[in-house]
């Protein structure tokens, strides 16, 4: 299939500038594209796999990525989707994240250290060699202020405010447009479809200084809309970042595991590499027997060793089963602190102690009273096991790894102890 097929197919298109000059531009060559990330953060998030799993998707029809770090724009900030100005960041800070994302692009793009299926590419690089005379004598001749007002991004500042930094927003964006077409044969960009105005932007740039037949395109992907209106990428958290140390495998794996029957199929097509076939399947799964949730299974499973490799998924699963069957003992301490991340925590020392006392110094009963009753009544478990010996001391040795306590009350309600 080709590839603006697939992408159609999958729903993955918002905008094109030349739908069929593209079609047959990539049935014709294998072709050279780019999208661009601003390192405004040391990670990138859910919501900016969007445009660089369908770079993916062209690196896997054969044709040729080229990954922009903003070195360059981070420093400035894109207006774009924003209501108000930006802080800027120090130079130092961008540079850090510079260096984050680039290592975090890598893990996405580069298999079996090959470091040729992808090129990755700064903007600082350019952007800084460009003199101030020569911005405006070379560039800014070709920037018409009038449309550059009309954009969207302008146009919806110009009542709270823009400064004249994040107006140029879209002249640097498009600078390095031209510079890839120049120097790296990019003929396409692509980007959410919050970018449609500075790719664009870009595109007028090479027609002004190439020719009005120069071949190149713009194509952007719709944002993600969620079936009950709220906001993709988002859990009561915070957002879903890549950095494992941010978010965990584990609470990636179930950001994914969690969505709505109604928005499954829906992300398998965009977020997947799953073929039509097994995507056709899965949706069928979902209409004859929703409560086996097997296409989000395969959504989370898809993503997650996408982003994370096989290790960390068969640990999120592992931690998932665990979690659901009550069986606390077969997870290692680092299983338990991903797991257990968001739920209530307490500290105890590693001194013996009987376990009623234990339970109402930790925090997790209030009285006494209270520790006895659940203990008698069977409904305290401790790493998984029912405790009803109201003698039982707890000591260092129940603790998983030396570190952890598990206490269940009930049937889910779970604590996470750690000694100190
Ligand atoms: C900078 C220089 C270029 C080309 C692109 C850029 C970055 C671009 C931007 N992108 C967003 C970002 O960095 O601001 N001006 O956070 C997001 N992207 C992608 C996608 C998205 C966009 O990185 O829609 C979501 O993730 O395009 O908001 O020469």
């Amino acid at each position: 299939m080709n590839i603006i097929d697939e992408l159609e197919w999958r729903d993955a298109i918002n905008q094109q500038s030349d739908a069929e000059g593209l079609r047959e531009l990539t049935n014709k060559k294998a072709v050279s594209l780019y999208c661009g990330v601003d390192p405004t953060g040391d990670s990138m998030h859910v919501g900016h796999l969007i445009p660089f799993i369908v770079l993916k998707r062209f690196q896997l029809a054969g044709h040729r990525p080229v990954i922009l770090i903003g070195g360059a724009t981070g420093t400035i900030g894109d207006p774009s989707g924003r209501a108000s100005e930006r802080t800027l960041q120090t130079m130092e800070q961008v540079q850090a994240n510079v260096d984050a994302l680039t290592a975090q692009m890598k893990k996405l793009f580069v298999t079996d250290n090959d470091a040729s299926q992808v090129r990755m590419v700064n903007n600082y690089d350019w952007t800084h060699k460009i003199n101030v005379i020569d911005f405006l004598r070379d560039y800014g001749k070709n920037f018409s202020i009038n449309t550059m007002l009309a954009k969207d991004v302008v146009s919806s500042r110009l009542e709270s405010g823009i400064s004249f930094t994040e107006f140029s927003y879209q002249i640097l964006q498009s600078l390095d447009f031209l510079h890839l077409y120049r120097n790296e044969d990019v003929q396409l960009q692509i980007g959410g479809s919050d970018q449609w105005g500075n790719i664009t932007s870009g595109l007028d740039l090479i027609r002004k200084k190439e020719g009005p037949e120069a071949e190149a395109f713009a194509l952007t992907i719709p944002l993600m809309l969620k079936a009950d209106g709220t906001k993709f990428g988002k859990t009561a958290g915070g957002a879903v970042w890549l950095d494992p140390n941010k978010t965990t495998p584990y609470e990636f794996y179930q950001f994914w595991a969690n969505t709505d029957d109604r928005d499954v199929v829906k992300y398998l097509k965009y977020f997947t590499f799953l073929s039509k076939e097994e995507i056709e399947a899965l949706a069928g799964k979902v209409e004859t027997e929703p409560h086996k949730r097997e296409a989000q299974k395969a959504l989370a499973e898809e993503m997650t060793r996408f982003v994370h490799g096989e290790e960390a998924l068969e640990q999120a699963k592992r931690i998932t089963a665990a979690l659901f069957s009550g069986d606390i003992r077969s997870l290692t301490a680092d299983e338990i602190e991903q797991g257990f991340k968001e739920m209530p925590t307490f500290t105890a020392g590693r001194e013996p102690k009987n376990i009623v006392e234990w339970l109402v110094d930790v925090g997790i009963v209030p009285s006494k009273r209270q520790a006895r009753e659940d203990l008698a009544a069977g409904a305290i478990y401790l790493n998984g096991d029912r405790v009803t010996d109201l003698e039982l001391e707890v000591t260092e040795e129940h603790a998983i790894g030396g570190r952890f306590i598990i206490i269940r009350k009930g049937k889910k309600k779970y604590s996470l102890v750690k000694l100190g």
